[in-house]
C-alpha cells in the first residue's frame, strides 16, 4: 500500500489578483519517485478540519515558501523581513503538535523547517546576512535550482549520516534560518557558517527537518532527492 501523504499548501511569493493556495509540483513528483501518495492539504483554521488530515494521512510534508512572521516566536520585524503571511504561520503551528501527537512521520523543508522549530519553541534569523557574521551565501546564484550551492557537515549517528555520510552538497535558497534551536532538536547537520541546516527529533519516531530543497534535485547524477523521500515514505508505511 502507498502510503498517502498530506503536503500543506502555502501562499505564493507575489501578491495575486485573487488568493491561491499553492504546491509546486516537484514535492509531488519526488513523493510519487518515492512510492507515496500526496495530497495537497489546504491551510484551514479550523481545529476539527486539522485533526481530520493528520487521520486521515500516513506522513506530512511542510513545504517552503515565504518569510515566517517573527511574531510567531516574540520578535519584532527586522527591516531586512521579506514577504510572509501570519495567518498560514498560525494554522501550521496549530497543526504542527497534531501531527506530532500522532506520532506520524514530519518532513520539513526550508520555510517548513523554520516554522517546525518555532513550534518547538526555537527561533530564527530573519535575515542571515544582516544578522550572522560570517555568512556564506545562503541565496544561491547558480541559476539551476537542482544545482548545488554549498558544502554541509553531517553529525555522525544522524539518519543523515546513514544516507549521506559525513559531507554533502546541497543547493540554498533562504535567507532565514534557525537561529535558537527548539527543545527536543538535535542539530544534524551545519554549513560551513555555523547556519543548521538539518535538525532531527529523537523522541519522535521520524521528524526530520532540512533547510535546503531536495525536492529540486532532478539531476539523475546527483544523489540528494530519492534518499530522504524513499527514508521518509518508509518511514511512513
Ligand atoms: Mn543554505
Amino acid at each position: 500500500m502507498r502510503p498517502l501523504i498530506g503536503v500543506f499548501a502555502h501562499a505564493p511569493r507575489e501578491n495575486v489578483t485573487f488568493a491561491v493556495q499553492t504546491c509546486p509540483e516537484t514535492y509531488l513528483m519526488a513523493l510519487q519517485n518515492a512510492g507515496a501518495d500526496p495530497v495537497i492539504l489546504p491551510v484551514y483554521d479550523d481545529e476539527e478540519a486539522l485533526s481530520r488530515y493528520v487521520q486521515l494521512c500516513d506522513g506530512f510534508v511542510l513545504p517552503g515558501g515565504i518569510d515566517v512572521n517573527p511574531l510567531t516566536y516574540g520578535e519584532d520585524p527586522h527591516p531586512r523581513l521579506q514577504g510572509n503571511r501570519l495567518d498560514f504561520d498560525e494554522c501550521e503551528l496549530r497543526l504542527i503538535p497534531l501531527i506530532l501527537a500522532s506520532k506520524k512521520p514530519l518532513l520539513g523543508i526550508c520555510r517548513g523547517c523554520q516554522i517546525l522549530n518555532v513550534a518547538f519553541g526555537g527561533t530564527l534569523y530573519q535575515d542571515i546576512v544582516s544578522q550572522h557574521e560570517g555568512a556564506l551565501g545562503h541565496s544561491q546564484t547558480e541559476i539551476r535550482l537542482g544545482a548545488p550551492c554549498h558544502r554541509i557537515r553531517i553529525e555522525e549517528g544522524s539518519v543523515l549520516a546513514e544516507l549521506y555520510g559525513s559531507e554533502l552538497l546541497v543547493n540554498s535558497f533562504h535567507h532565514q534560518a534557525v537561529k535558537d534551536l527548539g527543545k527536543g532538536l538535535k542539530v544534524t547537520a551545519r554549513a560551513y557558517d555555523g547556519i543548521i541546516e538539518a535538525y532531527e527529533a529523537p523522541e519522535y519516531p521520524f521528524v526530520l527537518g532540512v533547510q535546503w530543497h531536495p525536492e529540486q534535485e532532478t539531476n539523475a547524477d546527483r544523489k540528494a532527492v530519492l534518499p530522504i523521500f524513499k527514508r521518509f515514505v518508509d518511514a511512513c508505511r
